[in-house]
């Protein structure tokens, strides 16, 4: 039996609380991926059941149709498994209304943002998918790509003016440096270019709060896919597999109405950087690190790596030495207690997460994850043993026979192979020292 609306659920497995059928789609989700199924999309189910109304997601692939593929038969329907050393834990997720692919159906996209229902647009799109050239402005010859997000909220943005409905509040949840204000700039370079005469409705109808997001997601298996057929009686296709911790922080900076999310856990705030920052720089940059030293001593996972006792200290170094330093820490905020939690998160044994998958975009990354760190060390002198040896391990990674994924894949293979590889990818006019800039 497939999970569908009519399926019966085990009485131990949380389902909705309210009546999803129901619902007024308020969201259109663009990039929607197990890590947006795992994390925004449950502070919205949260919110609903809480007594919110009216914020169905609408979600968009914007080629792959695996996603519609999964969910569609499922009525948007999933479960969330979550995993800790504490234990296990199992609930369904209805936020979801219907995925839809851009590739196939453009118009559909453009219609569910033009919709008078619609307030919001959340994008997971990965850091590639912003299109950045390689001096941090949008590379326009790609924004007016097929697959391009640019293209669908511009279009989107034009039909609400042109019907005079209100603008919307743009939120990336992407690990990009001042996510919000990146978005901003690189949507308005996309109109200037394309449609002119909204530039200003934009800037003055339209918000793109910052936000910092955080949970860890591994790709889901087929043996997470059985477990849960096991414990539901139903089949998912559409599971999602994460750790029990979840963070969200959004500047409170909106467009018009949001669902509550500070009700169910979120915290809107006035300034996400310090969370920001300390998120980058900390976690991804710990993470990034343990993933190619990881790969390197042999390791596939990130709990095996954060075990070895030849990696530990690298990372508790760059954490508490090189990155926690660097960050102008928010009231209250403790960045050696965020150390330890994260320490701990890496080494949820119960917990299968890939370092393969952290290790892929990794010029993408880097920049924000380790370059601003360095810089910031530089810039008094002092030098980040610790990154230092994470990208040395990148350059290995990269000189070896594993798998590369990345945009520049060939270029940076080819320049890590030759002579001066460190000037060549990280010099003036290199392949990724450049790209880091905000835009
Ligand atoms: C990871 C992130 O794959 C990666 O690059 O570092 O996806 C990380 O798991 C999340 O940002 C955690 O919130």
């Amino acid at each position: 039996m497939r999970l569908a609306s009519e399926t019966p659920i085990p009485p131990s497995v949380p389902t909705p609380g309210y009546d999803r059928a129901a619902q007024a789609a308020g969201i259109v989700h663009i990039g929607i991926g197990a890590f947006h199924r795992a994390h925004q999309a449950v502070y919205t189910d949260d919110a609903m059941s809480a007594g919110d109304r009216d914020w169905g997601i609408v979600g968009v692939s914007l080629r792959s149709g695996d996603v519609a593929a999964q969910l569609n038969p499922q009525d948007g329907l999933y479960s969330v498994s979550t995993r800790s050393a504490g234990g296990a834990g199992l609930r369904l997720v209805g936020a979801v209304q219907r995925v839809l692919v851009a590739a196939d159906h453009p118009q559909a996209v453009i219609d569910a943002i033009a919709a008078p229902t619609t307030h919001i647009v959340g994008f997971t799109v990965t850091e590639k998918g912003y299109l950045r050239g390689p001096d941090g402005a949008l590379d326009l010859g790609a924004a007016k790509g097929a697959s391009s997000l640019y293209r669908f909220v511009g279009a989107g943005l034009a039909a609400r003016k042109a019907a005079g409905l209100p603008g919307l509040t743009l939120l990336s949840c992407d690990n990009l440096a001042g996510n919000g204000a990146a978005l901003k700039a690189l949507m308005r370079q996309y109109l200037a270019a394309e449609y002119p005469d909204l530039a200003p409705w934009f800037d003055s109808e339209c918000r793109c709060p910052a936000t910092m997001i955080d949970r860890i997601v591994p790709a889901t298996t087929e043996t997470d896919r059985a477990a849960v057929e096991t414990a539901l009686g139903a089949r998912d296709d559409g599971a999602v597999v994460t750790e029990a911790f979840s963070q969200w922080v959004i500047e409170n900076d909106f467009a018009g109405p949001r669902p509550r999310w500070e009700k169910v856990g979120a915290e809107l705030v006035a300034d996400v950087a310090p969370y920001e920052t300390a998120k980058l720089r900390m976690l991804n940059g710990a993470h990034s690190a343990l993933a190619y030293i990881g790969l390197g001593k042999g390791h596939d996972y990130v709990h095996q790596a954060i075990a070895d006792p030849a990696i530990r200290p690298v990372i508790e170094r760059l954490m508490r030495a090189e990155a926690a330093p660097t960050i102008d820490a928010a009231p209250g905020q403790d960045l050696s207690a965020y150390a330890d939690a994260l320490l701990d998160r890496f080494a949820n044994p119960a917990l299968h997460h890939r370092l393969i998958q952290i290790a892929m975009d990794g010029s993408q990354k880097i920049p924000q994850r380790w370059l601003e760190t360095l810089a910031w060390h530089q810039e008094r002198g002092q030098h980040c043993p610790s990154i230092e040896a994470a990208i040395a391990a990148w350059i290995a990674f990269l000189r070896s026979d594993q798998p590369v994924d990345d945009p520049l894949a060939d270029k940076l293979r080819a320049a890590a192979a030759g002579p001066y590889a460190i000037e060549r990818i990280f010099g003036d006019g290199g392949l990724v020292a450049s790209a880091w800039r905000p835009a």
